[in-house]
């Protein structure tokens, strides 16, 4: 087995596989952010690999290579996808982490599939990072492996993000096994979250919980038997997008037709308001819903001018919630458009589908609102996204106060989404919004980030973790 200086670990690998027309299978590389944060930083490394699932439950593929990275499969059985993907992880901390949206679920058998998934994945990365290696995990799927890893290979450096909010103590406290994750996540060097009051919130746990001692971001590890104590680095990293391949997608003459094209395609509204998310209660959309239908109905917006579009991808579409959810959303959408639809086209075009990068910057391109109303969101990508498509200065944001987005993105329309009031004006204010005040808003949101993209997120992430290992094992190899 090959030995790398650099290994990512996250529940996914990069890629999917697709059946080609003769029914053979090829790889390809899933677009998505993570994916592009860690091309750019595994071109700086000699050897980086990725510990991941193929995406199909029963034997792992052999490891092989996809675009210059050395893939790793782990293998999960239907059994730990029920268990450990969409029980554990999906059923009990999904909905914790976020604030207890839907009630989460808890099952001992799915904890011990949680074990048993993370064991399996720690390994796998113990066995190909080289000696005084880096191994970066990431999320909520594989908060054990950290300490898995350290156990195992004292001698690498581990840093860990989560890309989901870490609640406060109130909420943290109510899951079973507490104690055992924020072990199992101070087994990092550095434990980055999206805010700063994630950070806060997980250091407050490690000292409530544990009784460990926390000096502003560092808790200390006391150490077992003859060991010594460890100092672990608690940090926000706000994670972001690949501007630059956005805005060189904006610039594509194709693709300002693909936009134009569109609004053609739409009846020529007057105005365009977006939303883009994944099919998830924690992303508002019940609550946009309700606010849009309200709107219509009080005659404030027009919907022969006016139409929203709802791109509403599928996800997790075996957790009971989110098919009650699907249900919900597309029973209100059915709803708005029977009572407000003008002959021959929509109040709301409703998406449930995916779509390619290019046609999600096209609809980017074209919406003179964005809407992201999600009730709680650990960042929120489409939010920057949207800024990043707009090289014209044109376009609101209306954002919800409670994404890590909108501690960084201040020149948004900021919005509690559950008050249906606020989110109706700020949909109004929106919409009526001077040119010269889009410009300003936009050109304020554009400079954050542009200035910070995800390239830099990692390469700053790195850089923490680098200077961590340098400084608390100074006898390990650089
Ligand atoms: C988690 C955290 C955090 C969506 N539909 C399509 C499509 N997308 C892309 C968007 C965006 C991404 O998916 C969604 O990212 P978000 O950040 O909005 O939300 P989560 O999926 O919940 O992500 C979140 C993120 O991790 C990163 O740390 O920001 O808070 O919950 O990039 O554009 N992309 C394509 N077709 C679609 O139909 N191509």
């Amino acid at each position: 087995m090959s030995q790398h200086d650099l290994v990512i670990v996250a529940n996914r690998l990069p890629v999917d596989s697709r059946t080609l027309p003769d029914g053979a299978t090829e790889w390809v590389t899933s677009p998505g952010g993570l994916v592009t944060a860690m091309e750019s930083v595994m071109k700086g490394v000699d050897s980086g690999a990725w510990v991941g699932w193929a995406g199909s439950p029963g034997e792992a593929p052999d490891p092989f290579e996809a675009d210059g990275m050395h893939l790793y499969p782990v293998r999960l059985e239907a059994e730990d996808v029920e268990k450990y993907y969409e029980g554990f992880s999906n059923g009990t901390l999904w909905p914790l982490y976020h604030d207890v949206i839907v009630d989460p679920e808890f099952h001992r058998t799915w904890w011990d599939s949680y074990v048993a998934v993370n064991r399996r994945f720690a390994k796998a990365a113990a066995e190909v990072a080289s000696p005084g290696g880096t191994i970066w995990v990431h999320d909520y799927q594989l908060q054990l492996v950290p300490e898995m890893i350290r156990s195992e290979r004292p001698d690498v450096r581990i840093g860990f993000f989560n890309h989901i909010p870490f609640p406060p103590l109130e909420l943290f406290s109510q899951l079973p096994k507490r104690n055992q994750v924020l072990r199992g996540l101070l087994g990092a060097d550095l434990v980055g979250f999206q805010r700063e009051s994630d950070a806060l919130n997980f250091t407050a746990a490690a000292r409530k919980l544990l009784g460990y001692q926390v000096d502003q971001h560092t808790v200390t590890v006391p150490g077992i038997g003859a060991s010594e104590p460890r100092q672990v680095l608690a940090k926000c990293f706000p994670i972001s997008i690949d501007a630059g391949a956005i805005t060189a997608l904006t610039e594509d003459p194709e693709l300002r037709e693909r936009a134009a094209q569109l609004r053609r395609d739409l009846g020529d509204p007057k105005r365009i308001v977006l939303g883009v998310d994944r099919l998830d209660y924690t992303k508002g959309i019940r609550h946009r819903l309700k606010a849009w239908g309200e709107l219509l109905n009080d005659d404030l917006i027009d919907p022969s001018e006016t139409v929203l579009v709802q791109v509403a991808t599928p996800s997790r579409e075996r957790v009971d919630a989110y098919r009650q959810l699907r249900d919900e959303v597309e029973l209100t959408v059915g709803r708005i458009n029977g009572d407000f639809a003008p002959i021959g086209r929509p109040a709301i075009s409703y998406l449930h589908r995916s779509f390619d990068r290019r046609d999600m910057t096209a609809l980017y391109m074209a919406a003179d609102v964005a809407l992201v109303t999600s009730l709680r969101d650990g960042m929120n990508l489409v939010a920057k996204e949207y800024v990043a498509s707009r090289p014209d200065l044109r376009g609101v944001l209306v954002l919800s106060e409670f994404t890590g987005a909108a501690d960084e993105l201040r020149a948004a329309i900021l919005v509690n989404p559950h008050d249906i009031d606020d989110l109706k004006s700020s949909v109004l204010r929106a919409l009526t919004m001077s040119e010269e005040e889009q410009e300003e808003a936009m050109r304020s949101l554009r400079r954050q980030v542009l200035d910070h993209d995800v390239q830099t997120w990692a390469k700053l992430f790195l850089e923490d973790l680098e200077e961590i290992g340098r400084t608390a094992k100074p006898g390990r190899p650089a």
